[in-house]
């Protein structure tokens, strides 16, 4: 009997390239994704294997390969096994057996290697929501078995460990908050927030501008402070922003810059020399929520440099999907401060770190409900 490997570009090409060399009565053992000992390691093929007991003809050619749609891996070749002796059949049995065995266990290491073995329910179900896969295996090793309302219950927790959380600001003497962020992250939004909310606990607040890069910019933030009845001033330039700051009496204050692209080194600049000059003794990153994954960490990285920041991510009510988000935030590792959830000023903000909702959204998602 003859036993031989061959390879083509699909399985229909390796097989007739097995029924030209040995014969319409060849009969196939296995067939498969070829190793690349046996293929071109650049390119994709497959690999059959096929045994004949007819002795192999001299004037053997190989024909080009014809154009198939069709890669399926099972075909049944017709045979002679049925022609064959009872001893020969077993044999080919237990070669058959043997060979199935030899590709199970490949197949299995392969997937162990690669991890794209048999998929964990729970971490299917958080790659659905964008969880980079990374991620998601390793928080899931930290859930114990159960129903799936507990395995959510112990993956928020699991996540809380993992993320670090700032508590909300408080006043100082005074506390210096420079708000920074992409453009329409939701900077000034934010700022008459927090604003909104601190006037509420009676401390006293400093409004100040230093977004005079956009016509009629530091109006949208004047607005917002004459409705809330606290003081706004503009800084020509971030030089000016120490003596504004000495001029009035306040507990804290909060700064807000200019949105800049990443793209624009120029506006990143000027955004930090308002940090330099303000005497900031705090800063908040504004990073909206809706952005990729990718596309959170590079803008998160480039805006705030070697800074130590505080994250505020805005427009969580937009995402139901947060997975994206939560794999940049465990990237990043910046402690989260806020989340903002909404237009509504001065309401649609909440502490993170006291938040009750947050976890459970960052882990199930749907809408935001905080
Ligand atoms: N859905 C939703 N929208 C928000 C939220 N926060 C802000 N916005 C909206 O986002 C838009 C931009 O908000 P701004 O506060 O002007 O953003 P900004 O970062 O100051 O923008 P620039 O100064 O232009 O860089 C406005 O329409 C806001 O109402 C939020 O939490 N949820
Ligand atoms: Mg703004």
């Amino acid at each position: 009997m003859i036993v031989k490997r061959f390879s083509g570009q699909t399985v229909e090409e390796a097989l007739m390239r097995a029924k030209w060399e040995l014969g319409d009565e060849a009969v196939l053992l296995s067939s498969g994704v070829a190793r690349d000992r046996w293929w071109k390691f650049w390119e994709k093929g497959y690999q059959v294997l096929a045994a004949t007991d007819y002795p192999l003809s001299t004037d053997v050619r190989v024909p080009e390969p014809e154009p198939s749609e069709d890669s399926g891996r099972e075909i049944a070749v017709s045979g002679a096994a049925h022609a064959m002796q009872e001893p020969e059949r077993d044999r080919l049995e237990e070669m058959m057996a043997l060979l199935t065995r030899m590709d199970e266990k490949i197949a299995a290491s392969q997937s162990s290697k690669t991890g794209r073995g048999k998929q964990n329910p729970l971490v299917a179900r958080l790659i659905e929501q964008e969880w980079e896969e990374k991620w998601a295996r390793e928080l899931v090793m930290e859930v114990p078995k159960g129903s799936l309302d507990s395995q959510w219950t112990h993956l928020a927790e699991a996540l809380r460990k993992r993320l670090t959380f700032s508590p909300p600001l408080s006043a100082g003497s005074p506390r210096i908050v420079v708000v920074i962020g992409p453009t329409g992250a939701g900077k000034t939004t934010t700022i008459a927030k927090l604003a909104g909310g601190m006037a509420v606990q009676e401390m006293r607040v400093l409004l100040i501008t230093t977004d005079t890069f956009r016509v009629a910019a530091s109006d949208q933030l004047e607005t917002f402070g004459g409705i809330l009845d606290i003081p706004v001033v503009v800084a020509k330039k971030p030089q000016d922003v120490p003596e504004l700051i000495r001029r009035h009496d306040a507990d804290i204050v909060l700064i807000d810059t200019p949105g800049r692209s990443i793209q624009e080194p120029v506006g990143i600049r000027s955004g930090l020399s308002v940090l330099k000059n303000s005497g900031a003794t705090d800063v908040l990153l504004c990073m909206p929520a809706t952005y990729s994954r990718s596309g959170f960490v590079d803008t998160a990285r480039k805006i705030a440099g070697d800074r130590a920041v505080s994250l505020c991510l805005t427009k969580v009510d937009e995402v139901l999907s947060p997975g994206s988000v939560i794999s940049a935030l465990l990237e990043l590792r910046y402690p989260l401060m806020y989340v903002t959830t909404g237009q509504g000023v001065p309401h649609d903000i909440e502490s993170a770190l006291t938040s009750r909702f947050l976890a459970q959204w960052l882990v199930k998602g749907g809408a935001y409900h905080g």
